[in-house]
């Protein structure tokens, strides 16, 4: 029986190309938790484990995360068959709840050194790929709609893009309503134009706001408003031409199944991290597939690794109505996979090797380690 031998983690702060300007929070560096697996019989699994704007977005932060699994997850998991990914899985949602980046980091580098040992793509552990390659949406967060119009044209020329979600939520509805307006105008039929407002209008903004947004060519809201407003997101649903999705509304199945049986979206933006691992998300999804409602494979910007396992999970789903937003390894100054995740024609592709289909640049992990000091720490500010 191989065993897991070595748990370990590390933080990467890595800065990003631009100030990434959401509701809640000014992105300048992502920060990333990593986590290595050492397994008996020599073999290693990598996993990633990331949010977005320190603690602005949710309940878990790189801190936490790692804490999270040095105190409790890797003690419980040293020594087990490292091939018994479901038996880890029961064990950890047993002794800590919640905690779903965590989780998720863990519960990928299983699956990557499974994969690995088993030499085939961890998609094909998920019953195997039927995509090659997925559309990839950009999102437009400079904080200034010429600079935004400027990337968008840019973009399409380049055929990286041609799906926007612009962040919206932190000016007043009116203004944001003009700066889509004059997104939209500048592309034209040459993209679809989305936004995420990520939880900042009170339902009354949000019914000016759908009621703007689909006037001016929008095809697409994201959380309009908090996460806990299930009937409010109901009546938007019901009340708007524009799709409502759901995201941070989004924890994991038990989250899937009352956002569905209350129609409280039209799309599910399925997160890895979010549900709790490449397990729970694939059951959101079966849970939005079986109520008829649209998918999207959503990101929390994590590096080219946390993106390669998404992609491994996303290539065996049938049907992206929506498409995805694994542009994370983008945003980044700088890469952290020996070979990056690779984007060309609109789409990202689907990694080919074995496990996750990502390798680590060490040199790059040594370089962006917080603990040795040589990057700024996380920075977040309005
Ligand atoms: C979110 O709320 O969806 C995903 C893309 C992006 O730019 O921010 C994230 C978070
Ligand atoms: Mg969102």
């Amino acid at each position: 029986m191989t065993k897991i031998d070595l748990i370990e983690t590390i933080i990467l702060d890595i800065p990003t190309i631009r100030g990434h300007v959401l509701s809640m929070a000014t992105m300048r560096t992502q920060t990333a938790v990593l986590v290595r697996i050492r397994f008996s019989d020599g073999s290693e699994g990598i996993g990633e484990g990331t949010t977005i704007g320190g603690l602005s977005y949710g309940p878990e932060s790189p801190e936490s995360i790692r804490s999270a699994i040095d105190t409790y997850v890797a003690p419980a998991l040293l020594n087990r068959d490292a091939d018994d990914v479901n038996g880890a899985i029961q064990l950890i949602d047993k002794l800590v709840k919640d905690n779903r980046i965590a989780k998720t980091a863990v519960e990928s580098a299983l699956w990557d050194g499974l994969g690995k040992r088993l030499g085939v793509p961890v998609s094909q552990l998920f019953g195997g790929a039927v995509h090659e390659k997925l559309p990839v949406a950009w999102t437009l967060a400079s904080g200034d709609s010429g600079t935004d119009i400027d990337e968008a044209h840019s973009m399409i020329e380049q055929r990286r893009h041609n799906i926007f979600k612009l962040k919206i939520g932190k000016r007043s509805v009116k203004d944001d309503i003009a700066h889509v307006a004059k997104i939209k105008e500048a592309v034209g039929t040459a993209a679809s134009i989305r936004v995420d407002v990520n939880t900042a209008w009170s339902l009354q903004d949000a019914r000016w706001g759908l009621r703007g947004l689909q006037d001016v060519g929008c095809e697409l809201v994201e959380q309009p408003v908090p996460a806990r407003y299930r009937t409010g997101m109901a009546e938007l649903s019901a009340n708007y031409e524009i799709a409502v999705m759901a995201d941070e509304a989004l924890n994991g199945p038990e989250d899937a199944l009352a956002v569905a049986g209350t129609r409280a979206a039209d799309v599910f933006a399925v997160k890895v991290a979010q549900s709790g691992g490449l397990k729970r998300a694939s059951e959101v999804v079966a849970i939005g597939q079986a109520a008829g409602l649209g998918l999207y494979g959503g990101t929390m910007l994590e590096t080219g690794l946390g993106t390669a396992a998404a992609l491994q999970l996303f290539a065996t789903v049938e049907n992206l109505q929506w498409g995805t937003e694994f542009f994370g390894p983008l945003l980044l100054t700088d890469e952290i996979l020996s070979e990056p995740v690779r984007y060309n024609d609109f789409c990202v592709e689907i990694p080919t090797g074995n496990g996750i289909g990502a390798e680590l640049d060490e040199e790059k992990v040594d370089f962006y380690r917080r603990d040795k000091n040589r990057t700024l720490r996380a920075v977040v500010g309005k």
